[in-house]
């Protein structure tokens, strides 16, 4: 899954036409490098960042769905607000990514109705504030006690397992240590049989493990992916496409896999 983030550049002059196309040719080049999903997204939720309007939200990602419509692969909405997901299905997502796993009124529903996919994330917290004291007695426990709840929730509503995918979060309220236990214990999640995603790329942790700054965290992030798939994630969430399809190139020669 190749991120398509969909936010103004405030040091560019170029505007909202320049964002457009600058995330368009972006995605078009992810699948090029082997992407076998997009996720486009138009609110940064990283620690401490501020919450953008649906309409804003839309303005940015709408363009950009609607000008990958002949893309080969299927387009994932990274949003939690139903305003978002019904607009976004409309003009050509088939997935939901949402960091709130359907847990805001009307989500659910939108969803339903759809026929899209759905990833359901785990977090503590709201992104404004989740860093600042995360705390678990049982971090795999509870996290997978969320997941397992959601997964139940959103297929009383209607929702197929097989259009279900789970994620433990990496960084939504977690420390480094729990991040690093869900990392190691994430075959536990696959045991609650719905697909696992992992969203490890350039996240803080590898920068608090490494010393390194986010455009330094190529090589940690490709790492924590293999890792990740390693443990069974099916989905890897990154930004380096191009570097983590080389690194499953690997992985999957080495298992004798066809791909
Ligand atoms: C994730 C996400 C993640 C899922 C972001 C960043 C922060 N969606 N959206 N999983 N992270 N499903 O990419 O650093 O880990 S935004």
């Amino acid at each position: 899954m190749g991120i398509v983030n969909v936010t103004p550049d405030s040091f560019s002059d170029g505007g909202h036409y320049a964002s457009t196309a600058a995330a368009i040719a972006h995605a078009r080049q992810l699948v090029a490098d082997g992407a076998d999903i997009l996720d486009v997204g138009g609110e940064s939720t990283r620690p401490g960042a501020a919450i953008v309007s649906a309409q804003d939200e839309l303005d940015r990602v709408l363009p950009v769905i609607e000008g990958l419509r002949d893309i080969s692969v299927p387009i994932s909405i990274d949003t939690w607000k139903p305003q978002v997901m019904r607009a976004a299905l409309a003009a050509g997502a088939s997935m939901v990514n949402d960091i709130n796993a359907l847990q805001e009124e009307g989500a659910l529903k939108m969803v339903v109705a759809s026929g899209a996919a759905v990833c359901l994330m785990h977090k503590q917290g709201m992104p404004q504030t989740m860093q600042q004291q995360p705390h678990y007695t049982d971090v795999i426990a509870e996290v997978s006690a969320f997941l397992r709840d959601r997964i139940a929730a959103v297929e009383a509503a209607g929702i197929a397992r097989e259009r279900i995918v789970i994620d433990p979060g990496f960084g939504f309220g977690k420390t480094l240590a729990h991040n690093l236990d869900l990392l190691r214990e994430l075959e536990t999640f696959c045991a609650l049989g719905v697909p696992v995603l992992a969203g490890l790329s350039r996240k803080s942790m590898l920068g608090a493990l490494t010393g390194r700054d986010v455009t330094e965290r190529l090589a940690a992030s490709v790492v924590a992916a293999l890792l990740a798939v390693q443990r069974g994630a099916a989905i890897v969430r990154v930004h380096d496409v191009r570097e983590t399809v080389d690194m499953l190139r690997i992985w999957n020669a080495v298992n004798g896999s066809e791909q």
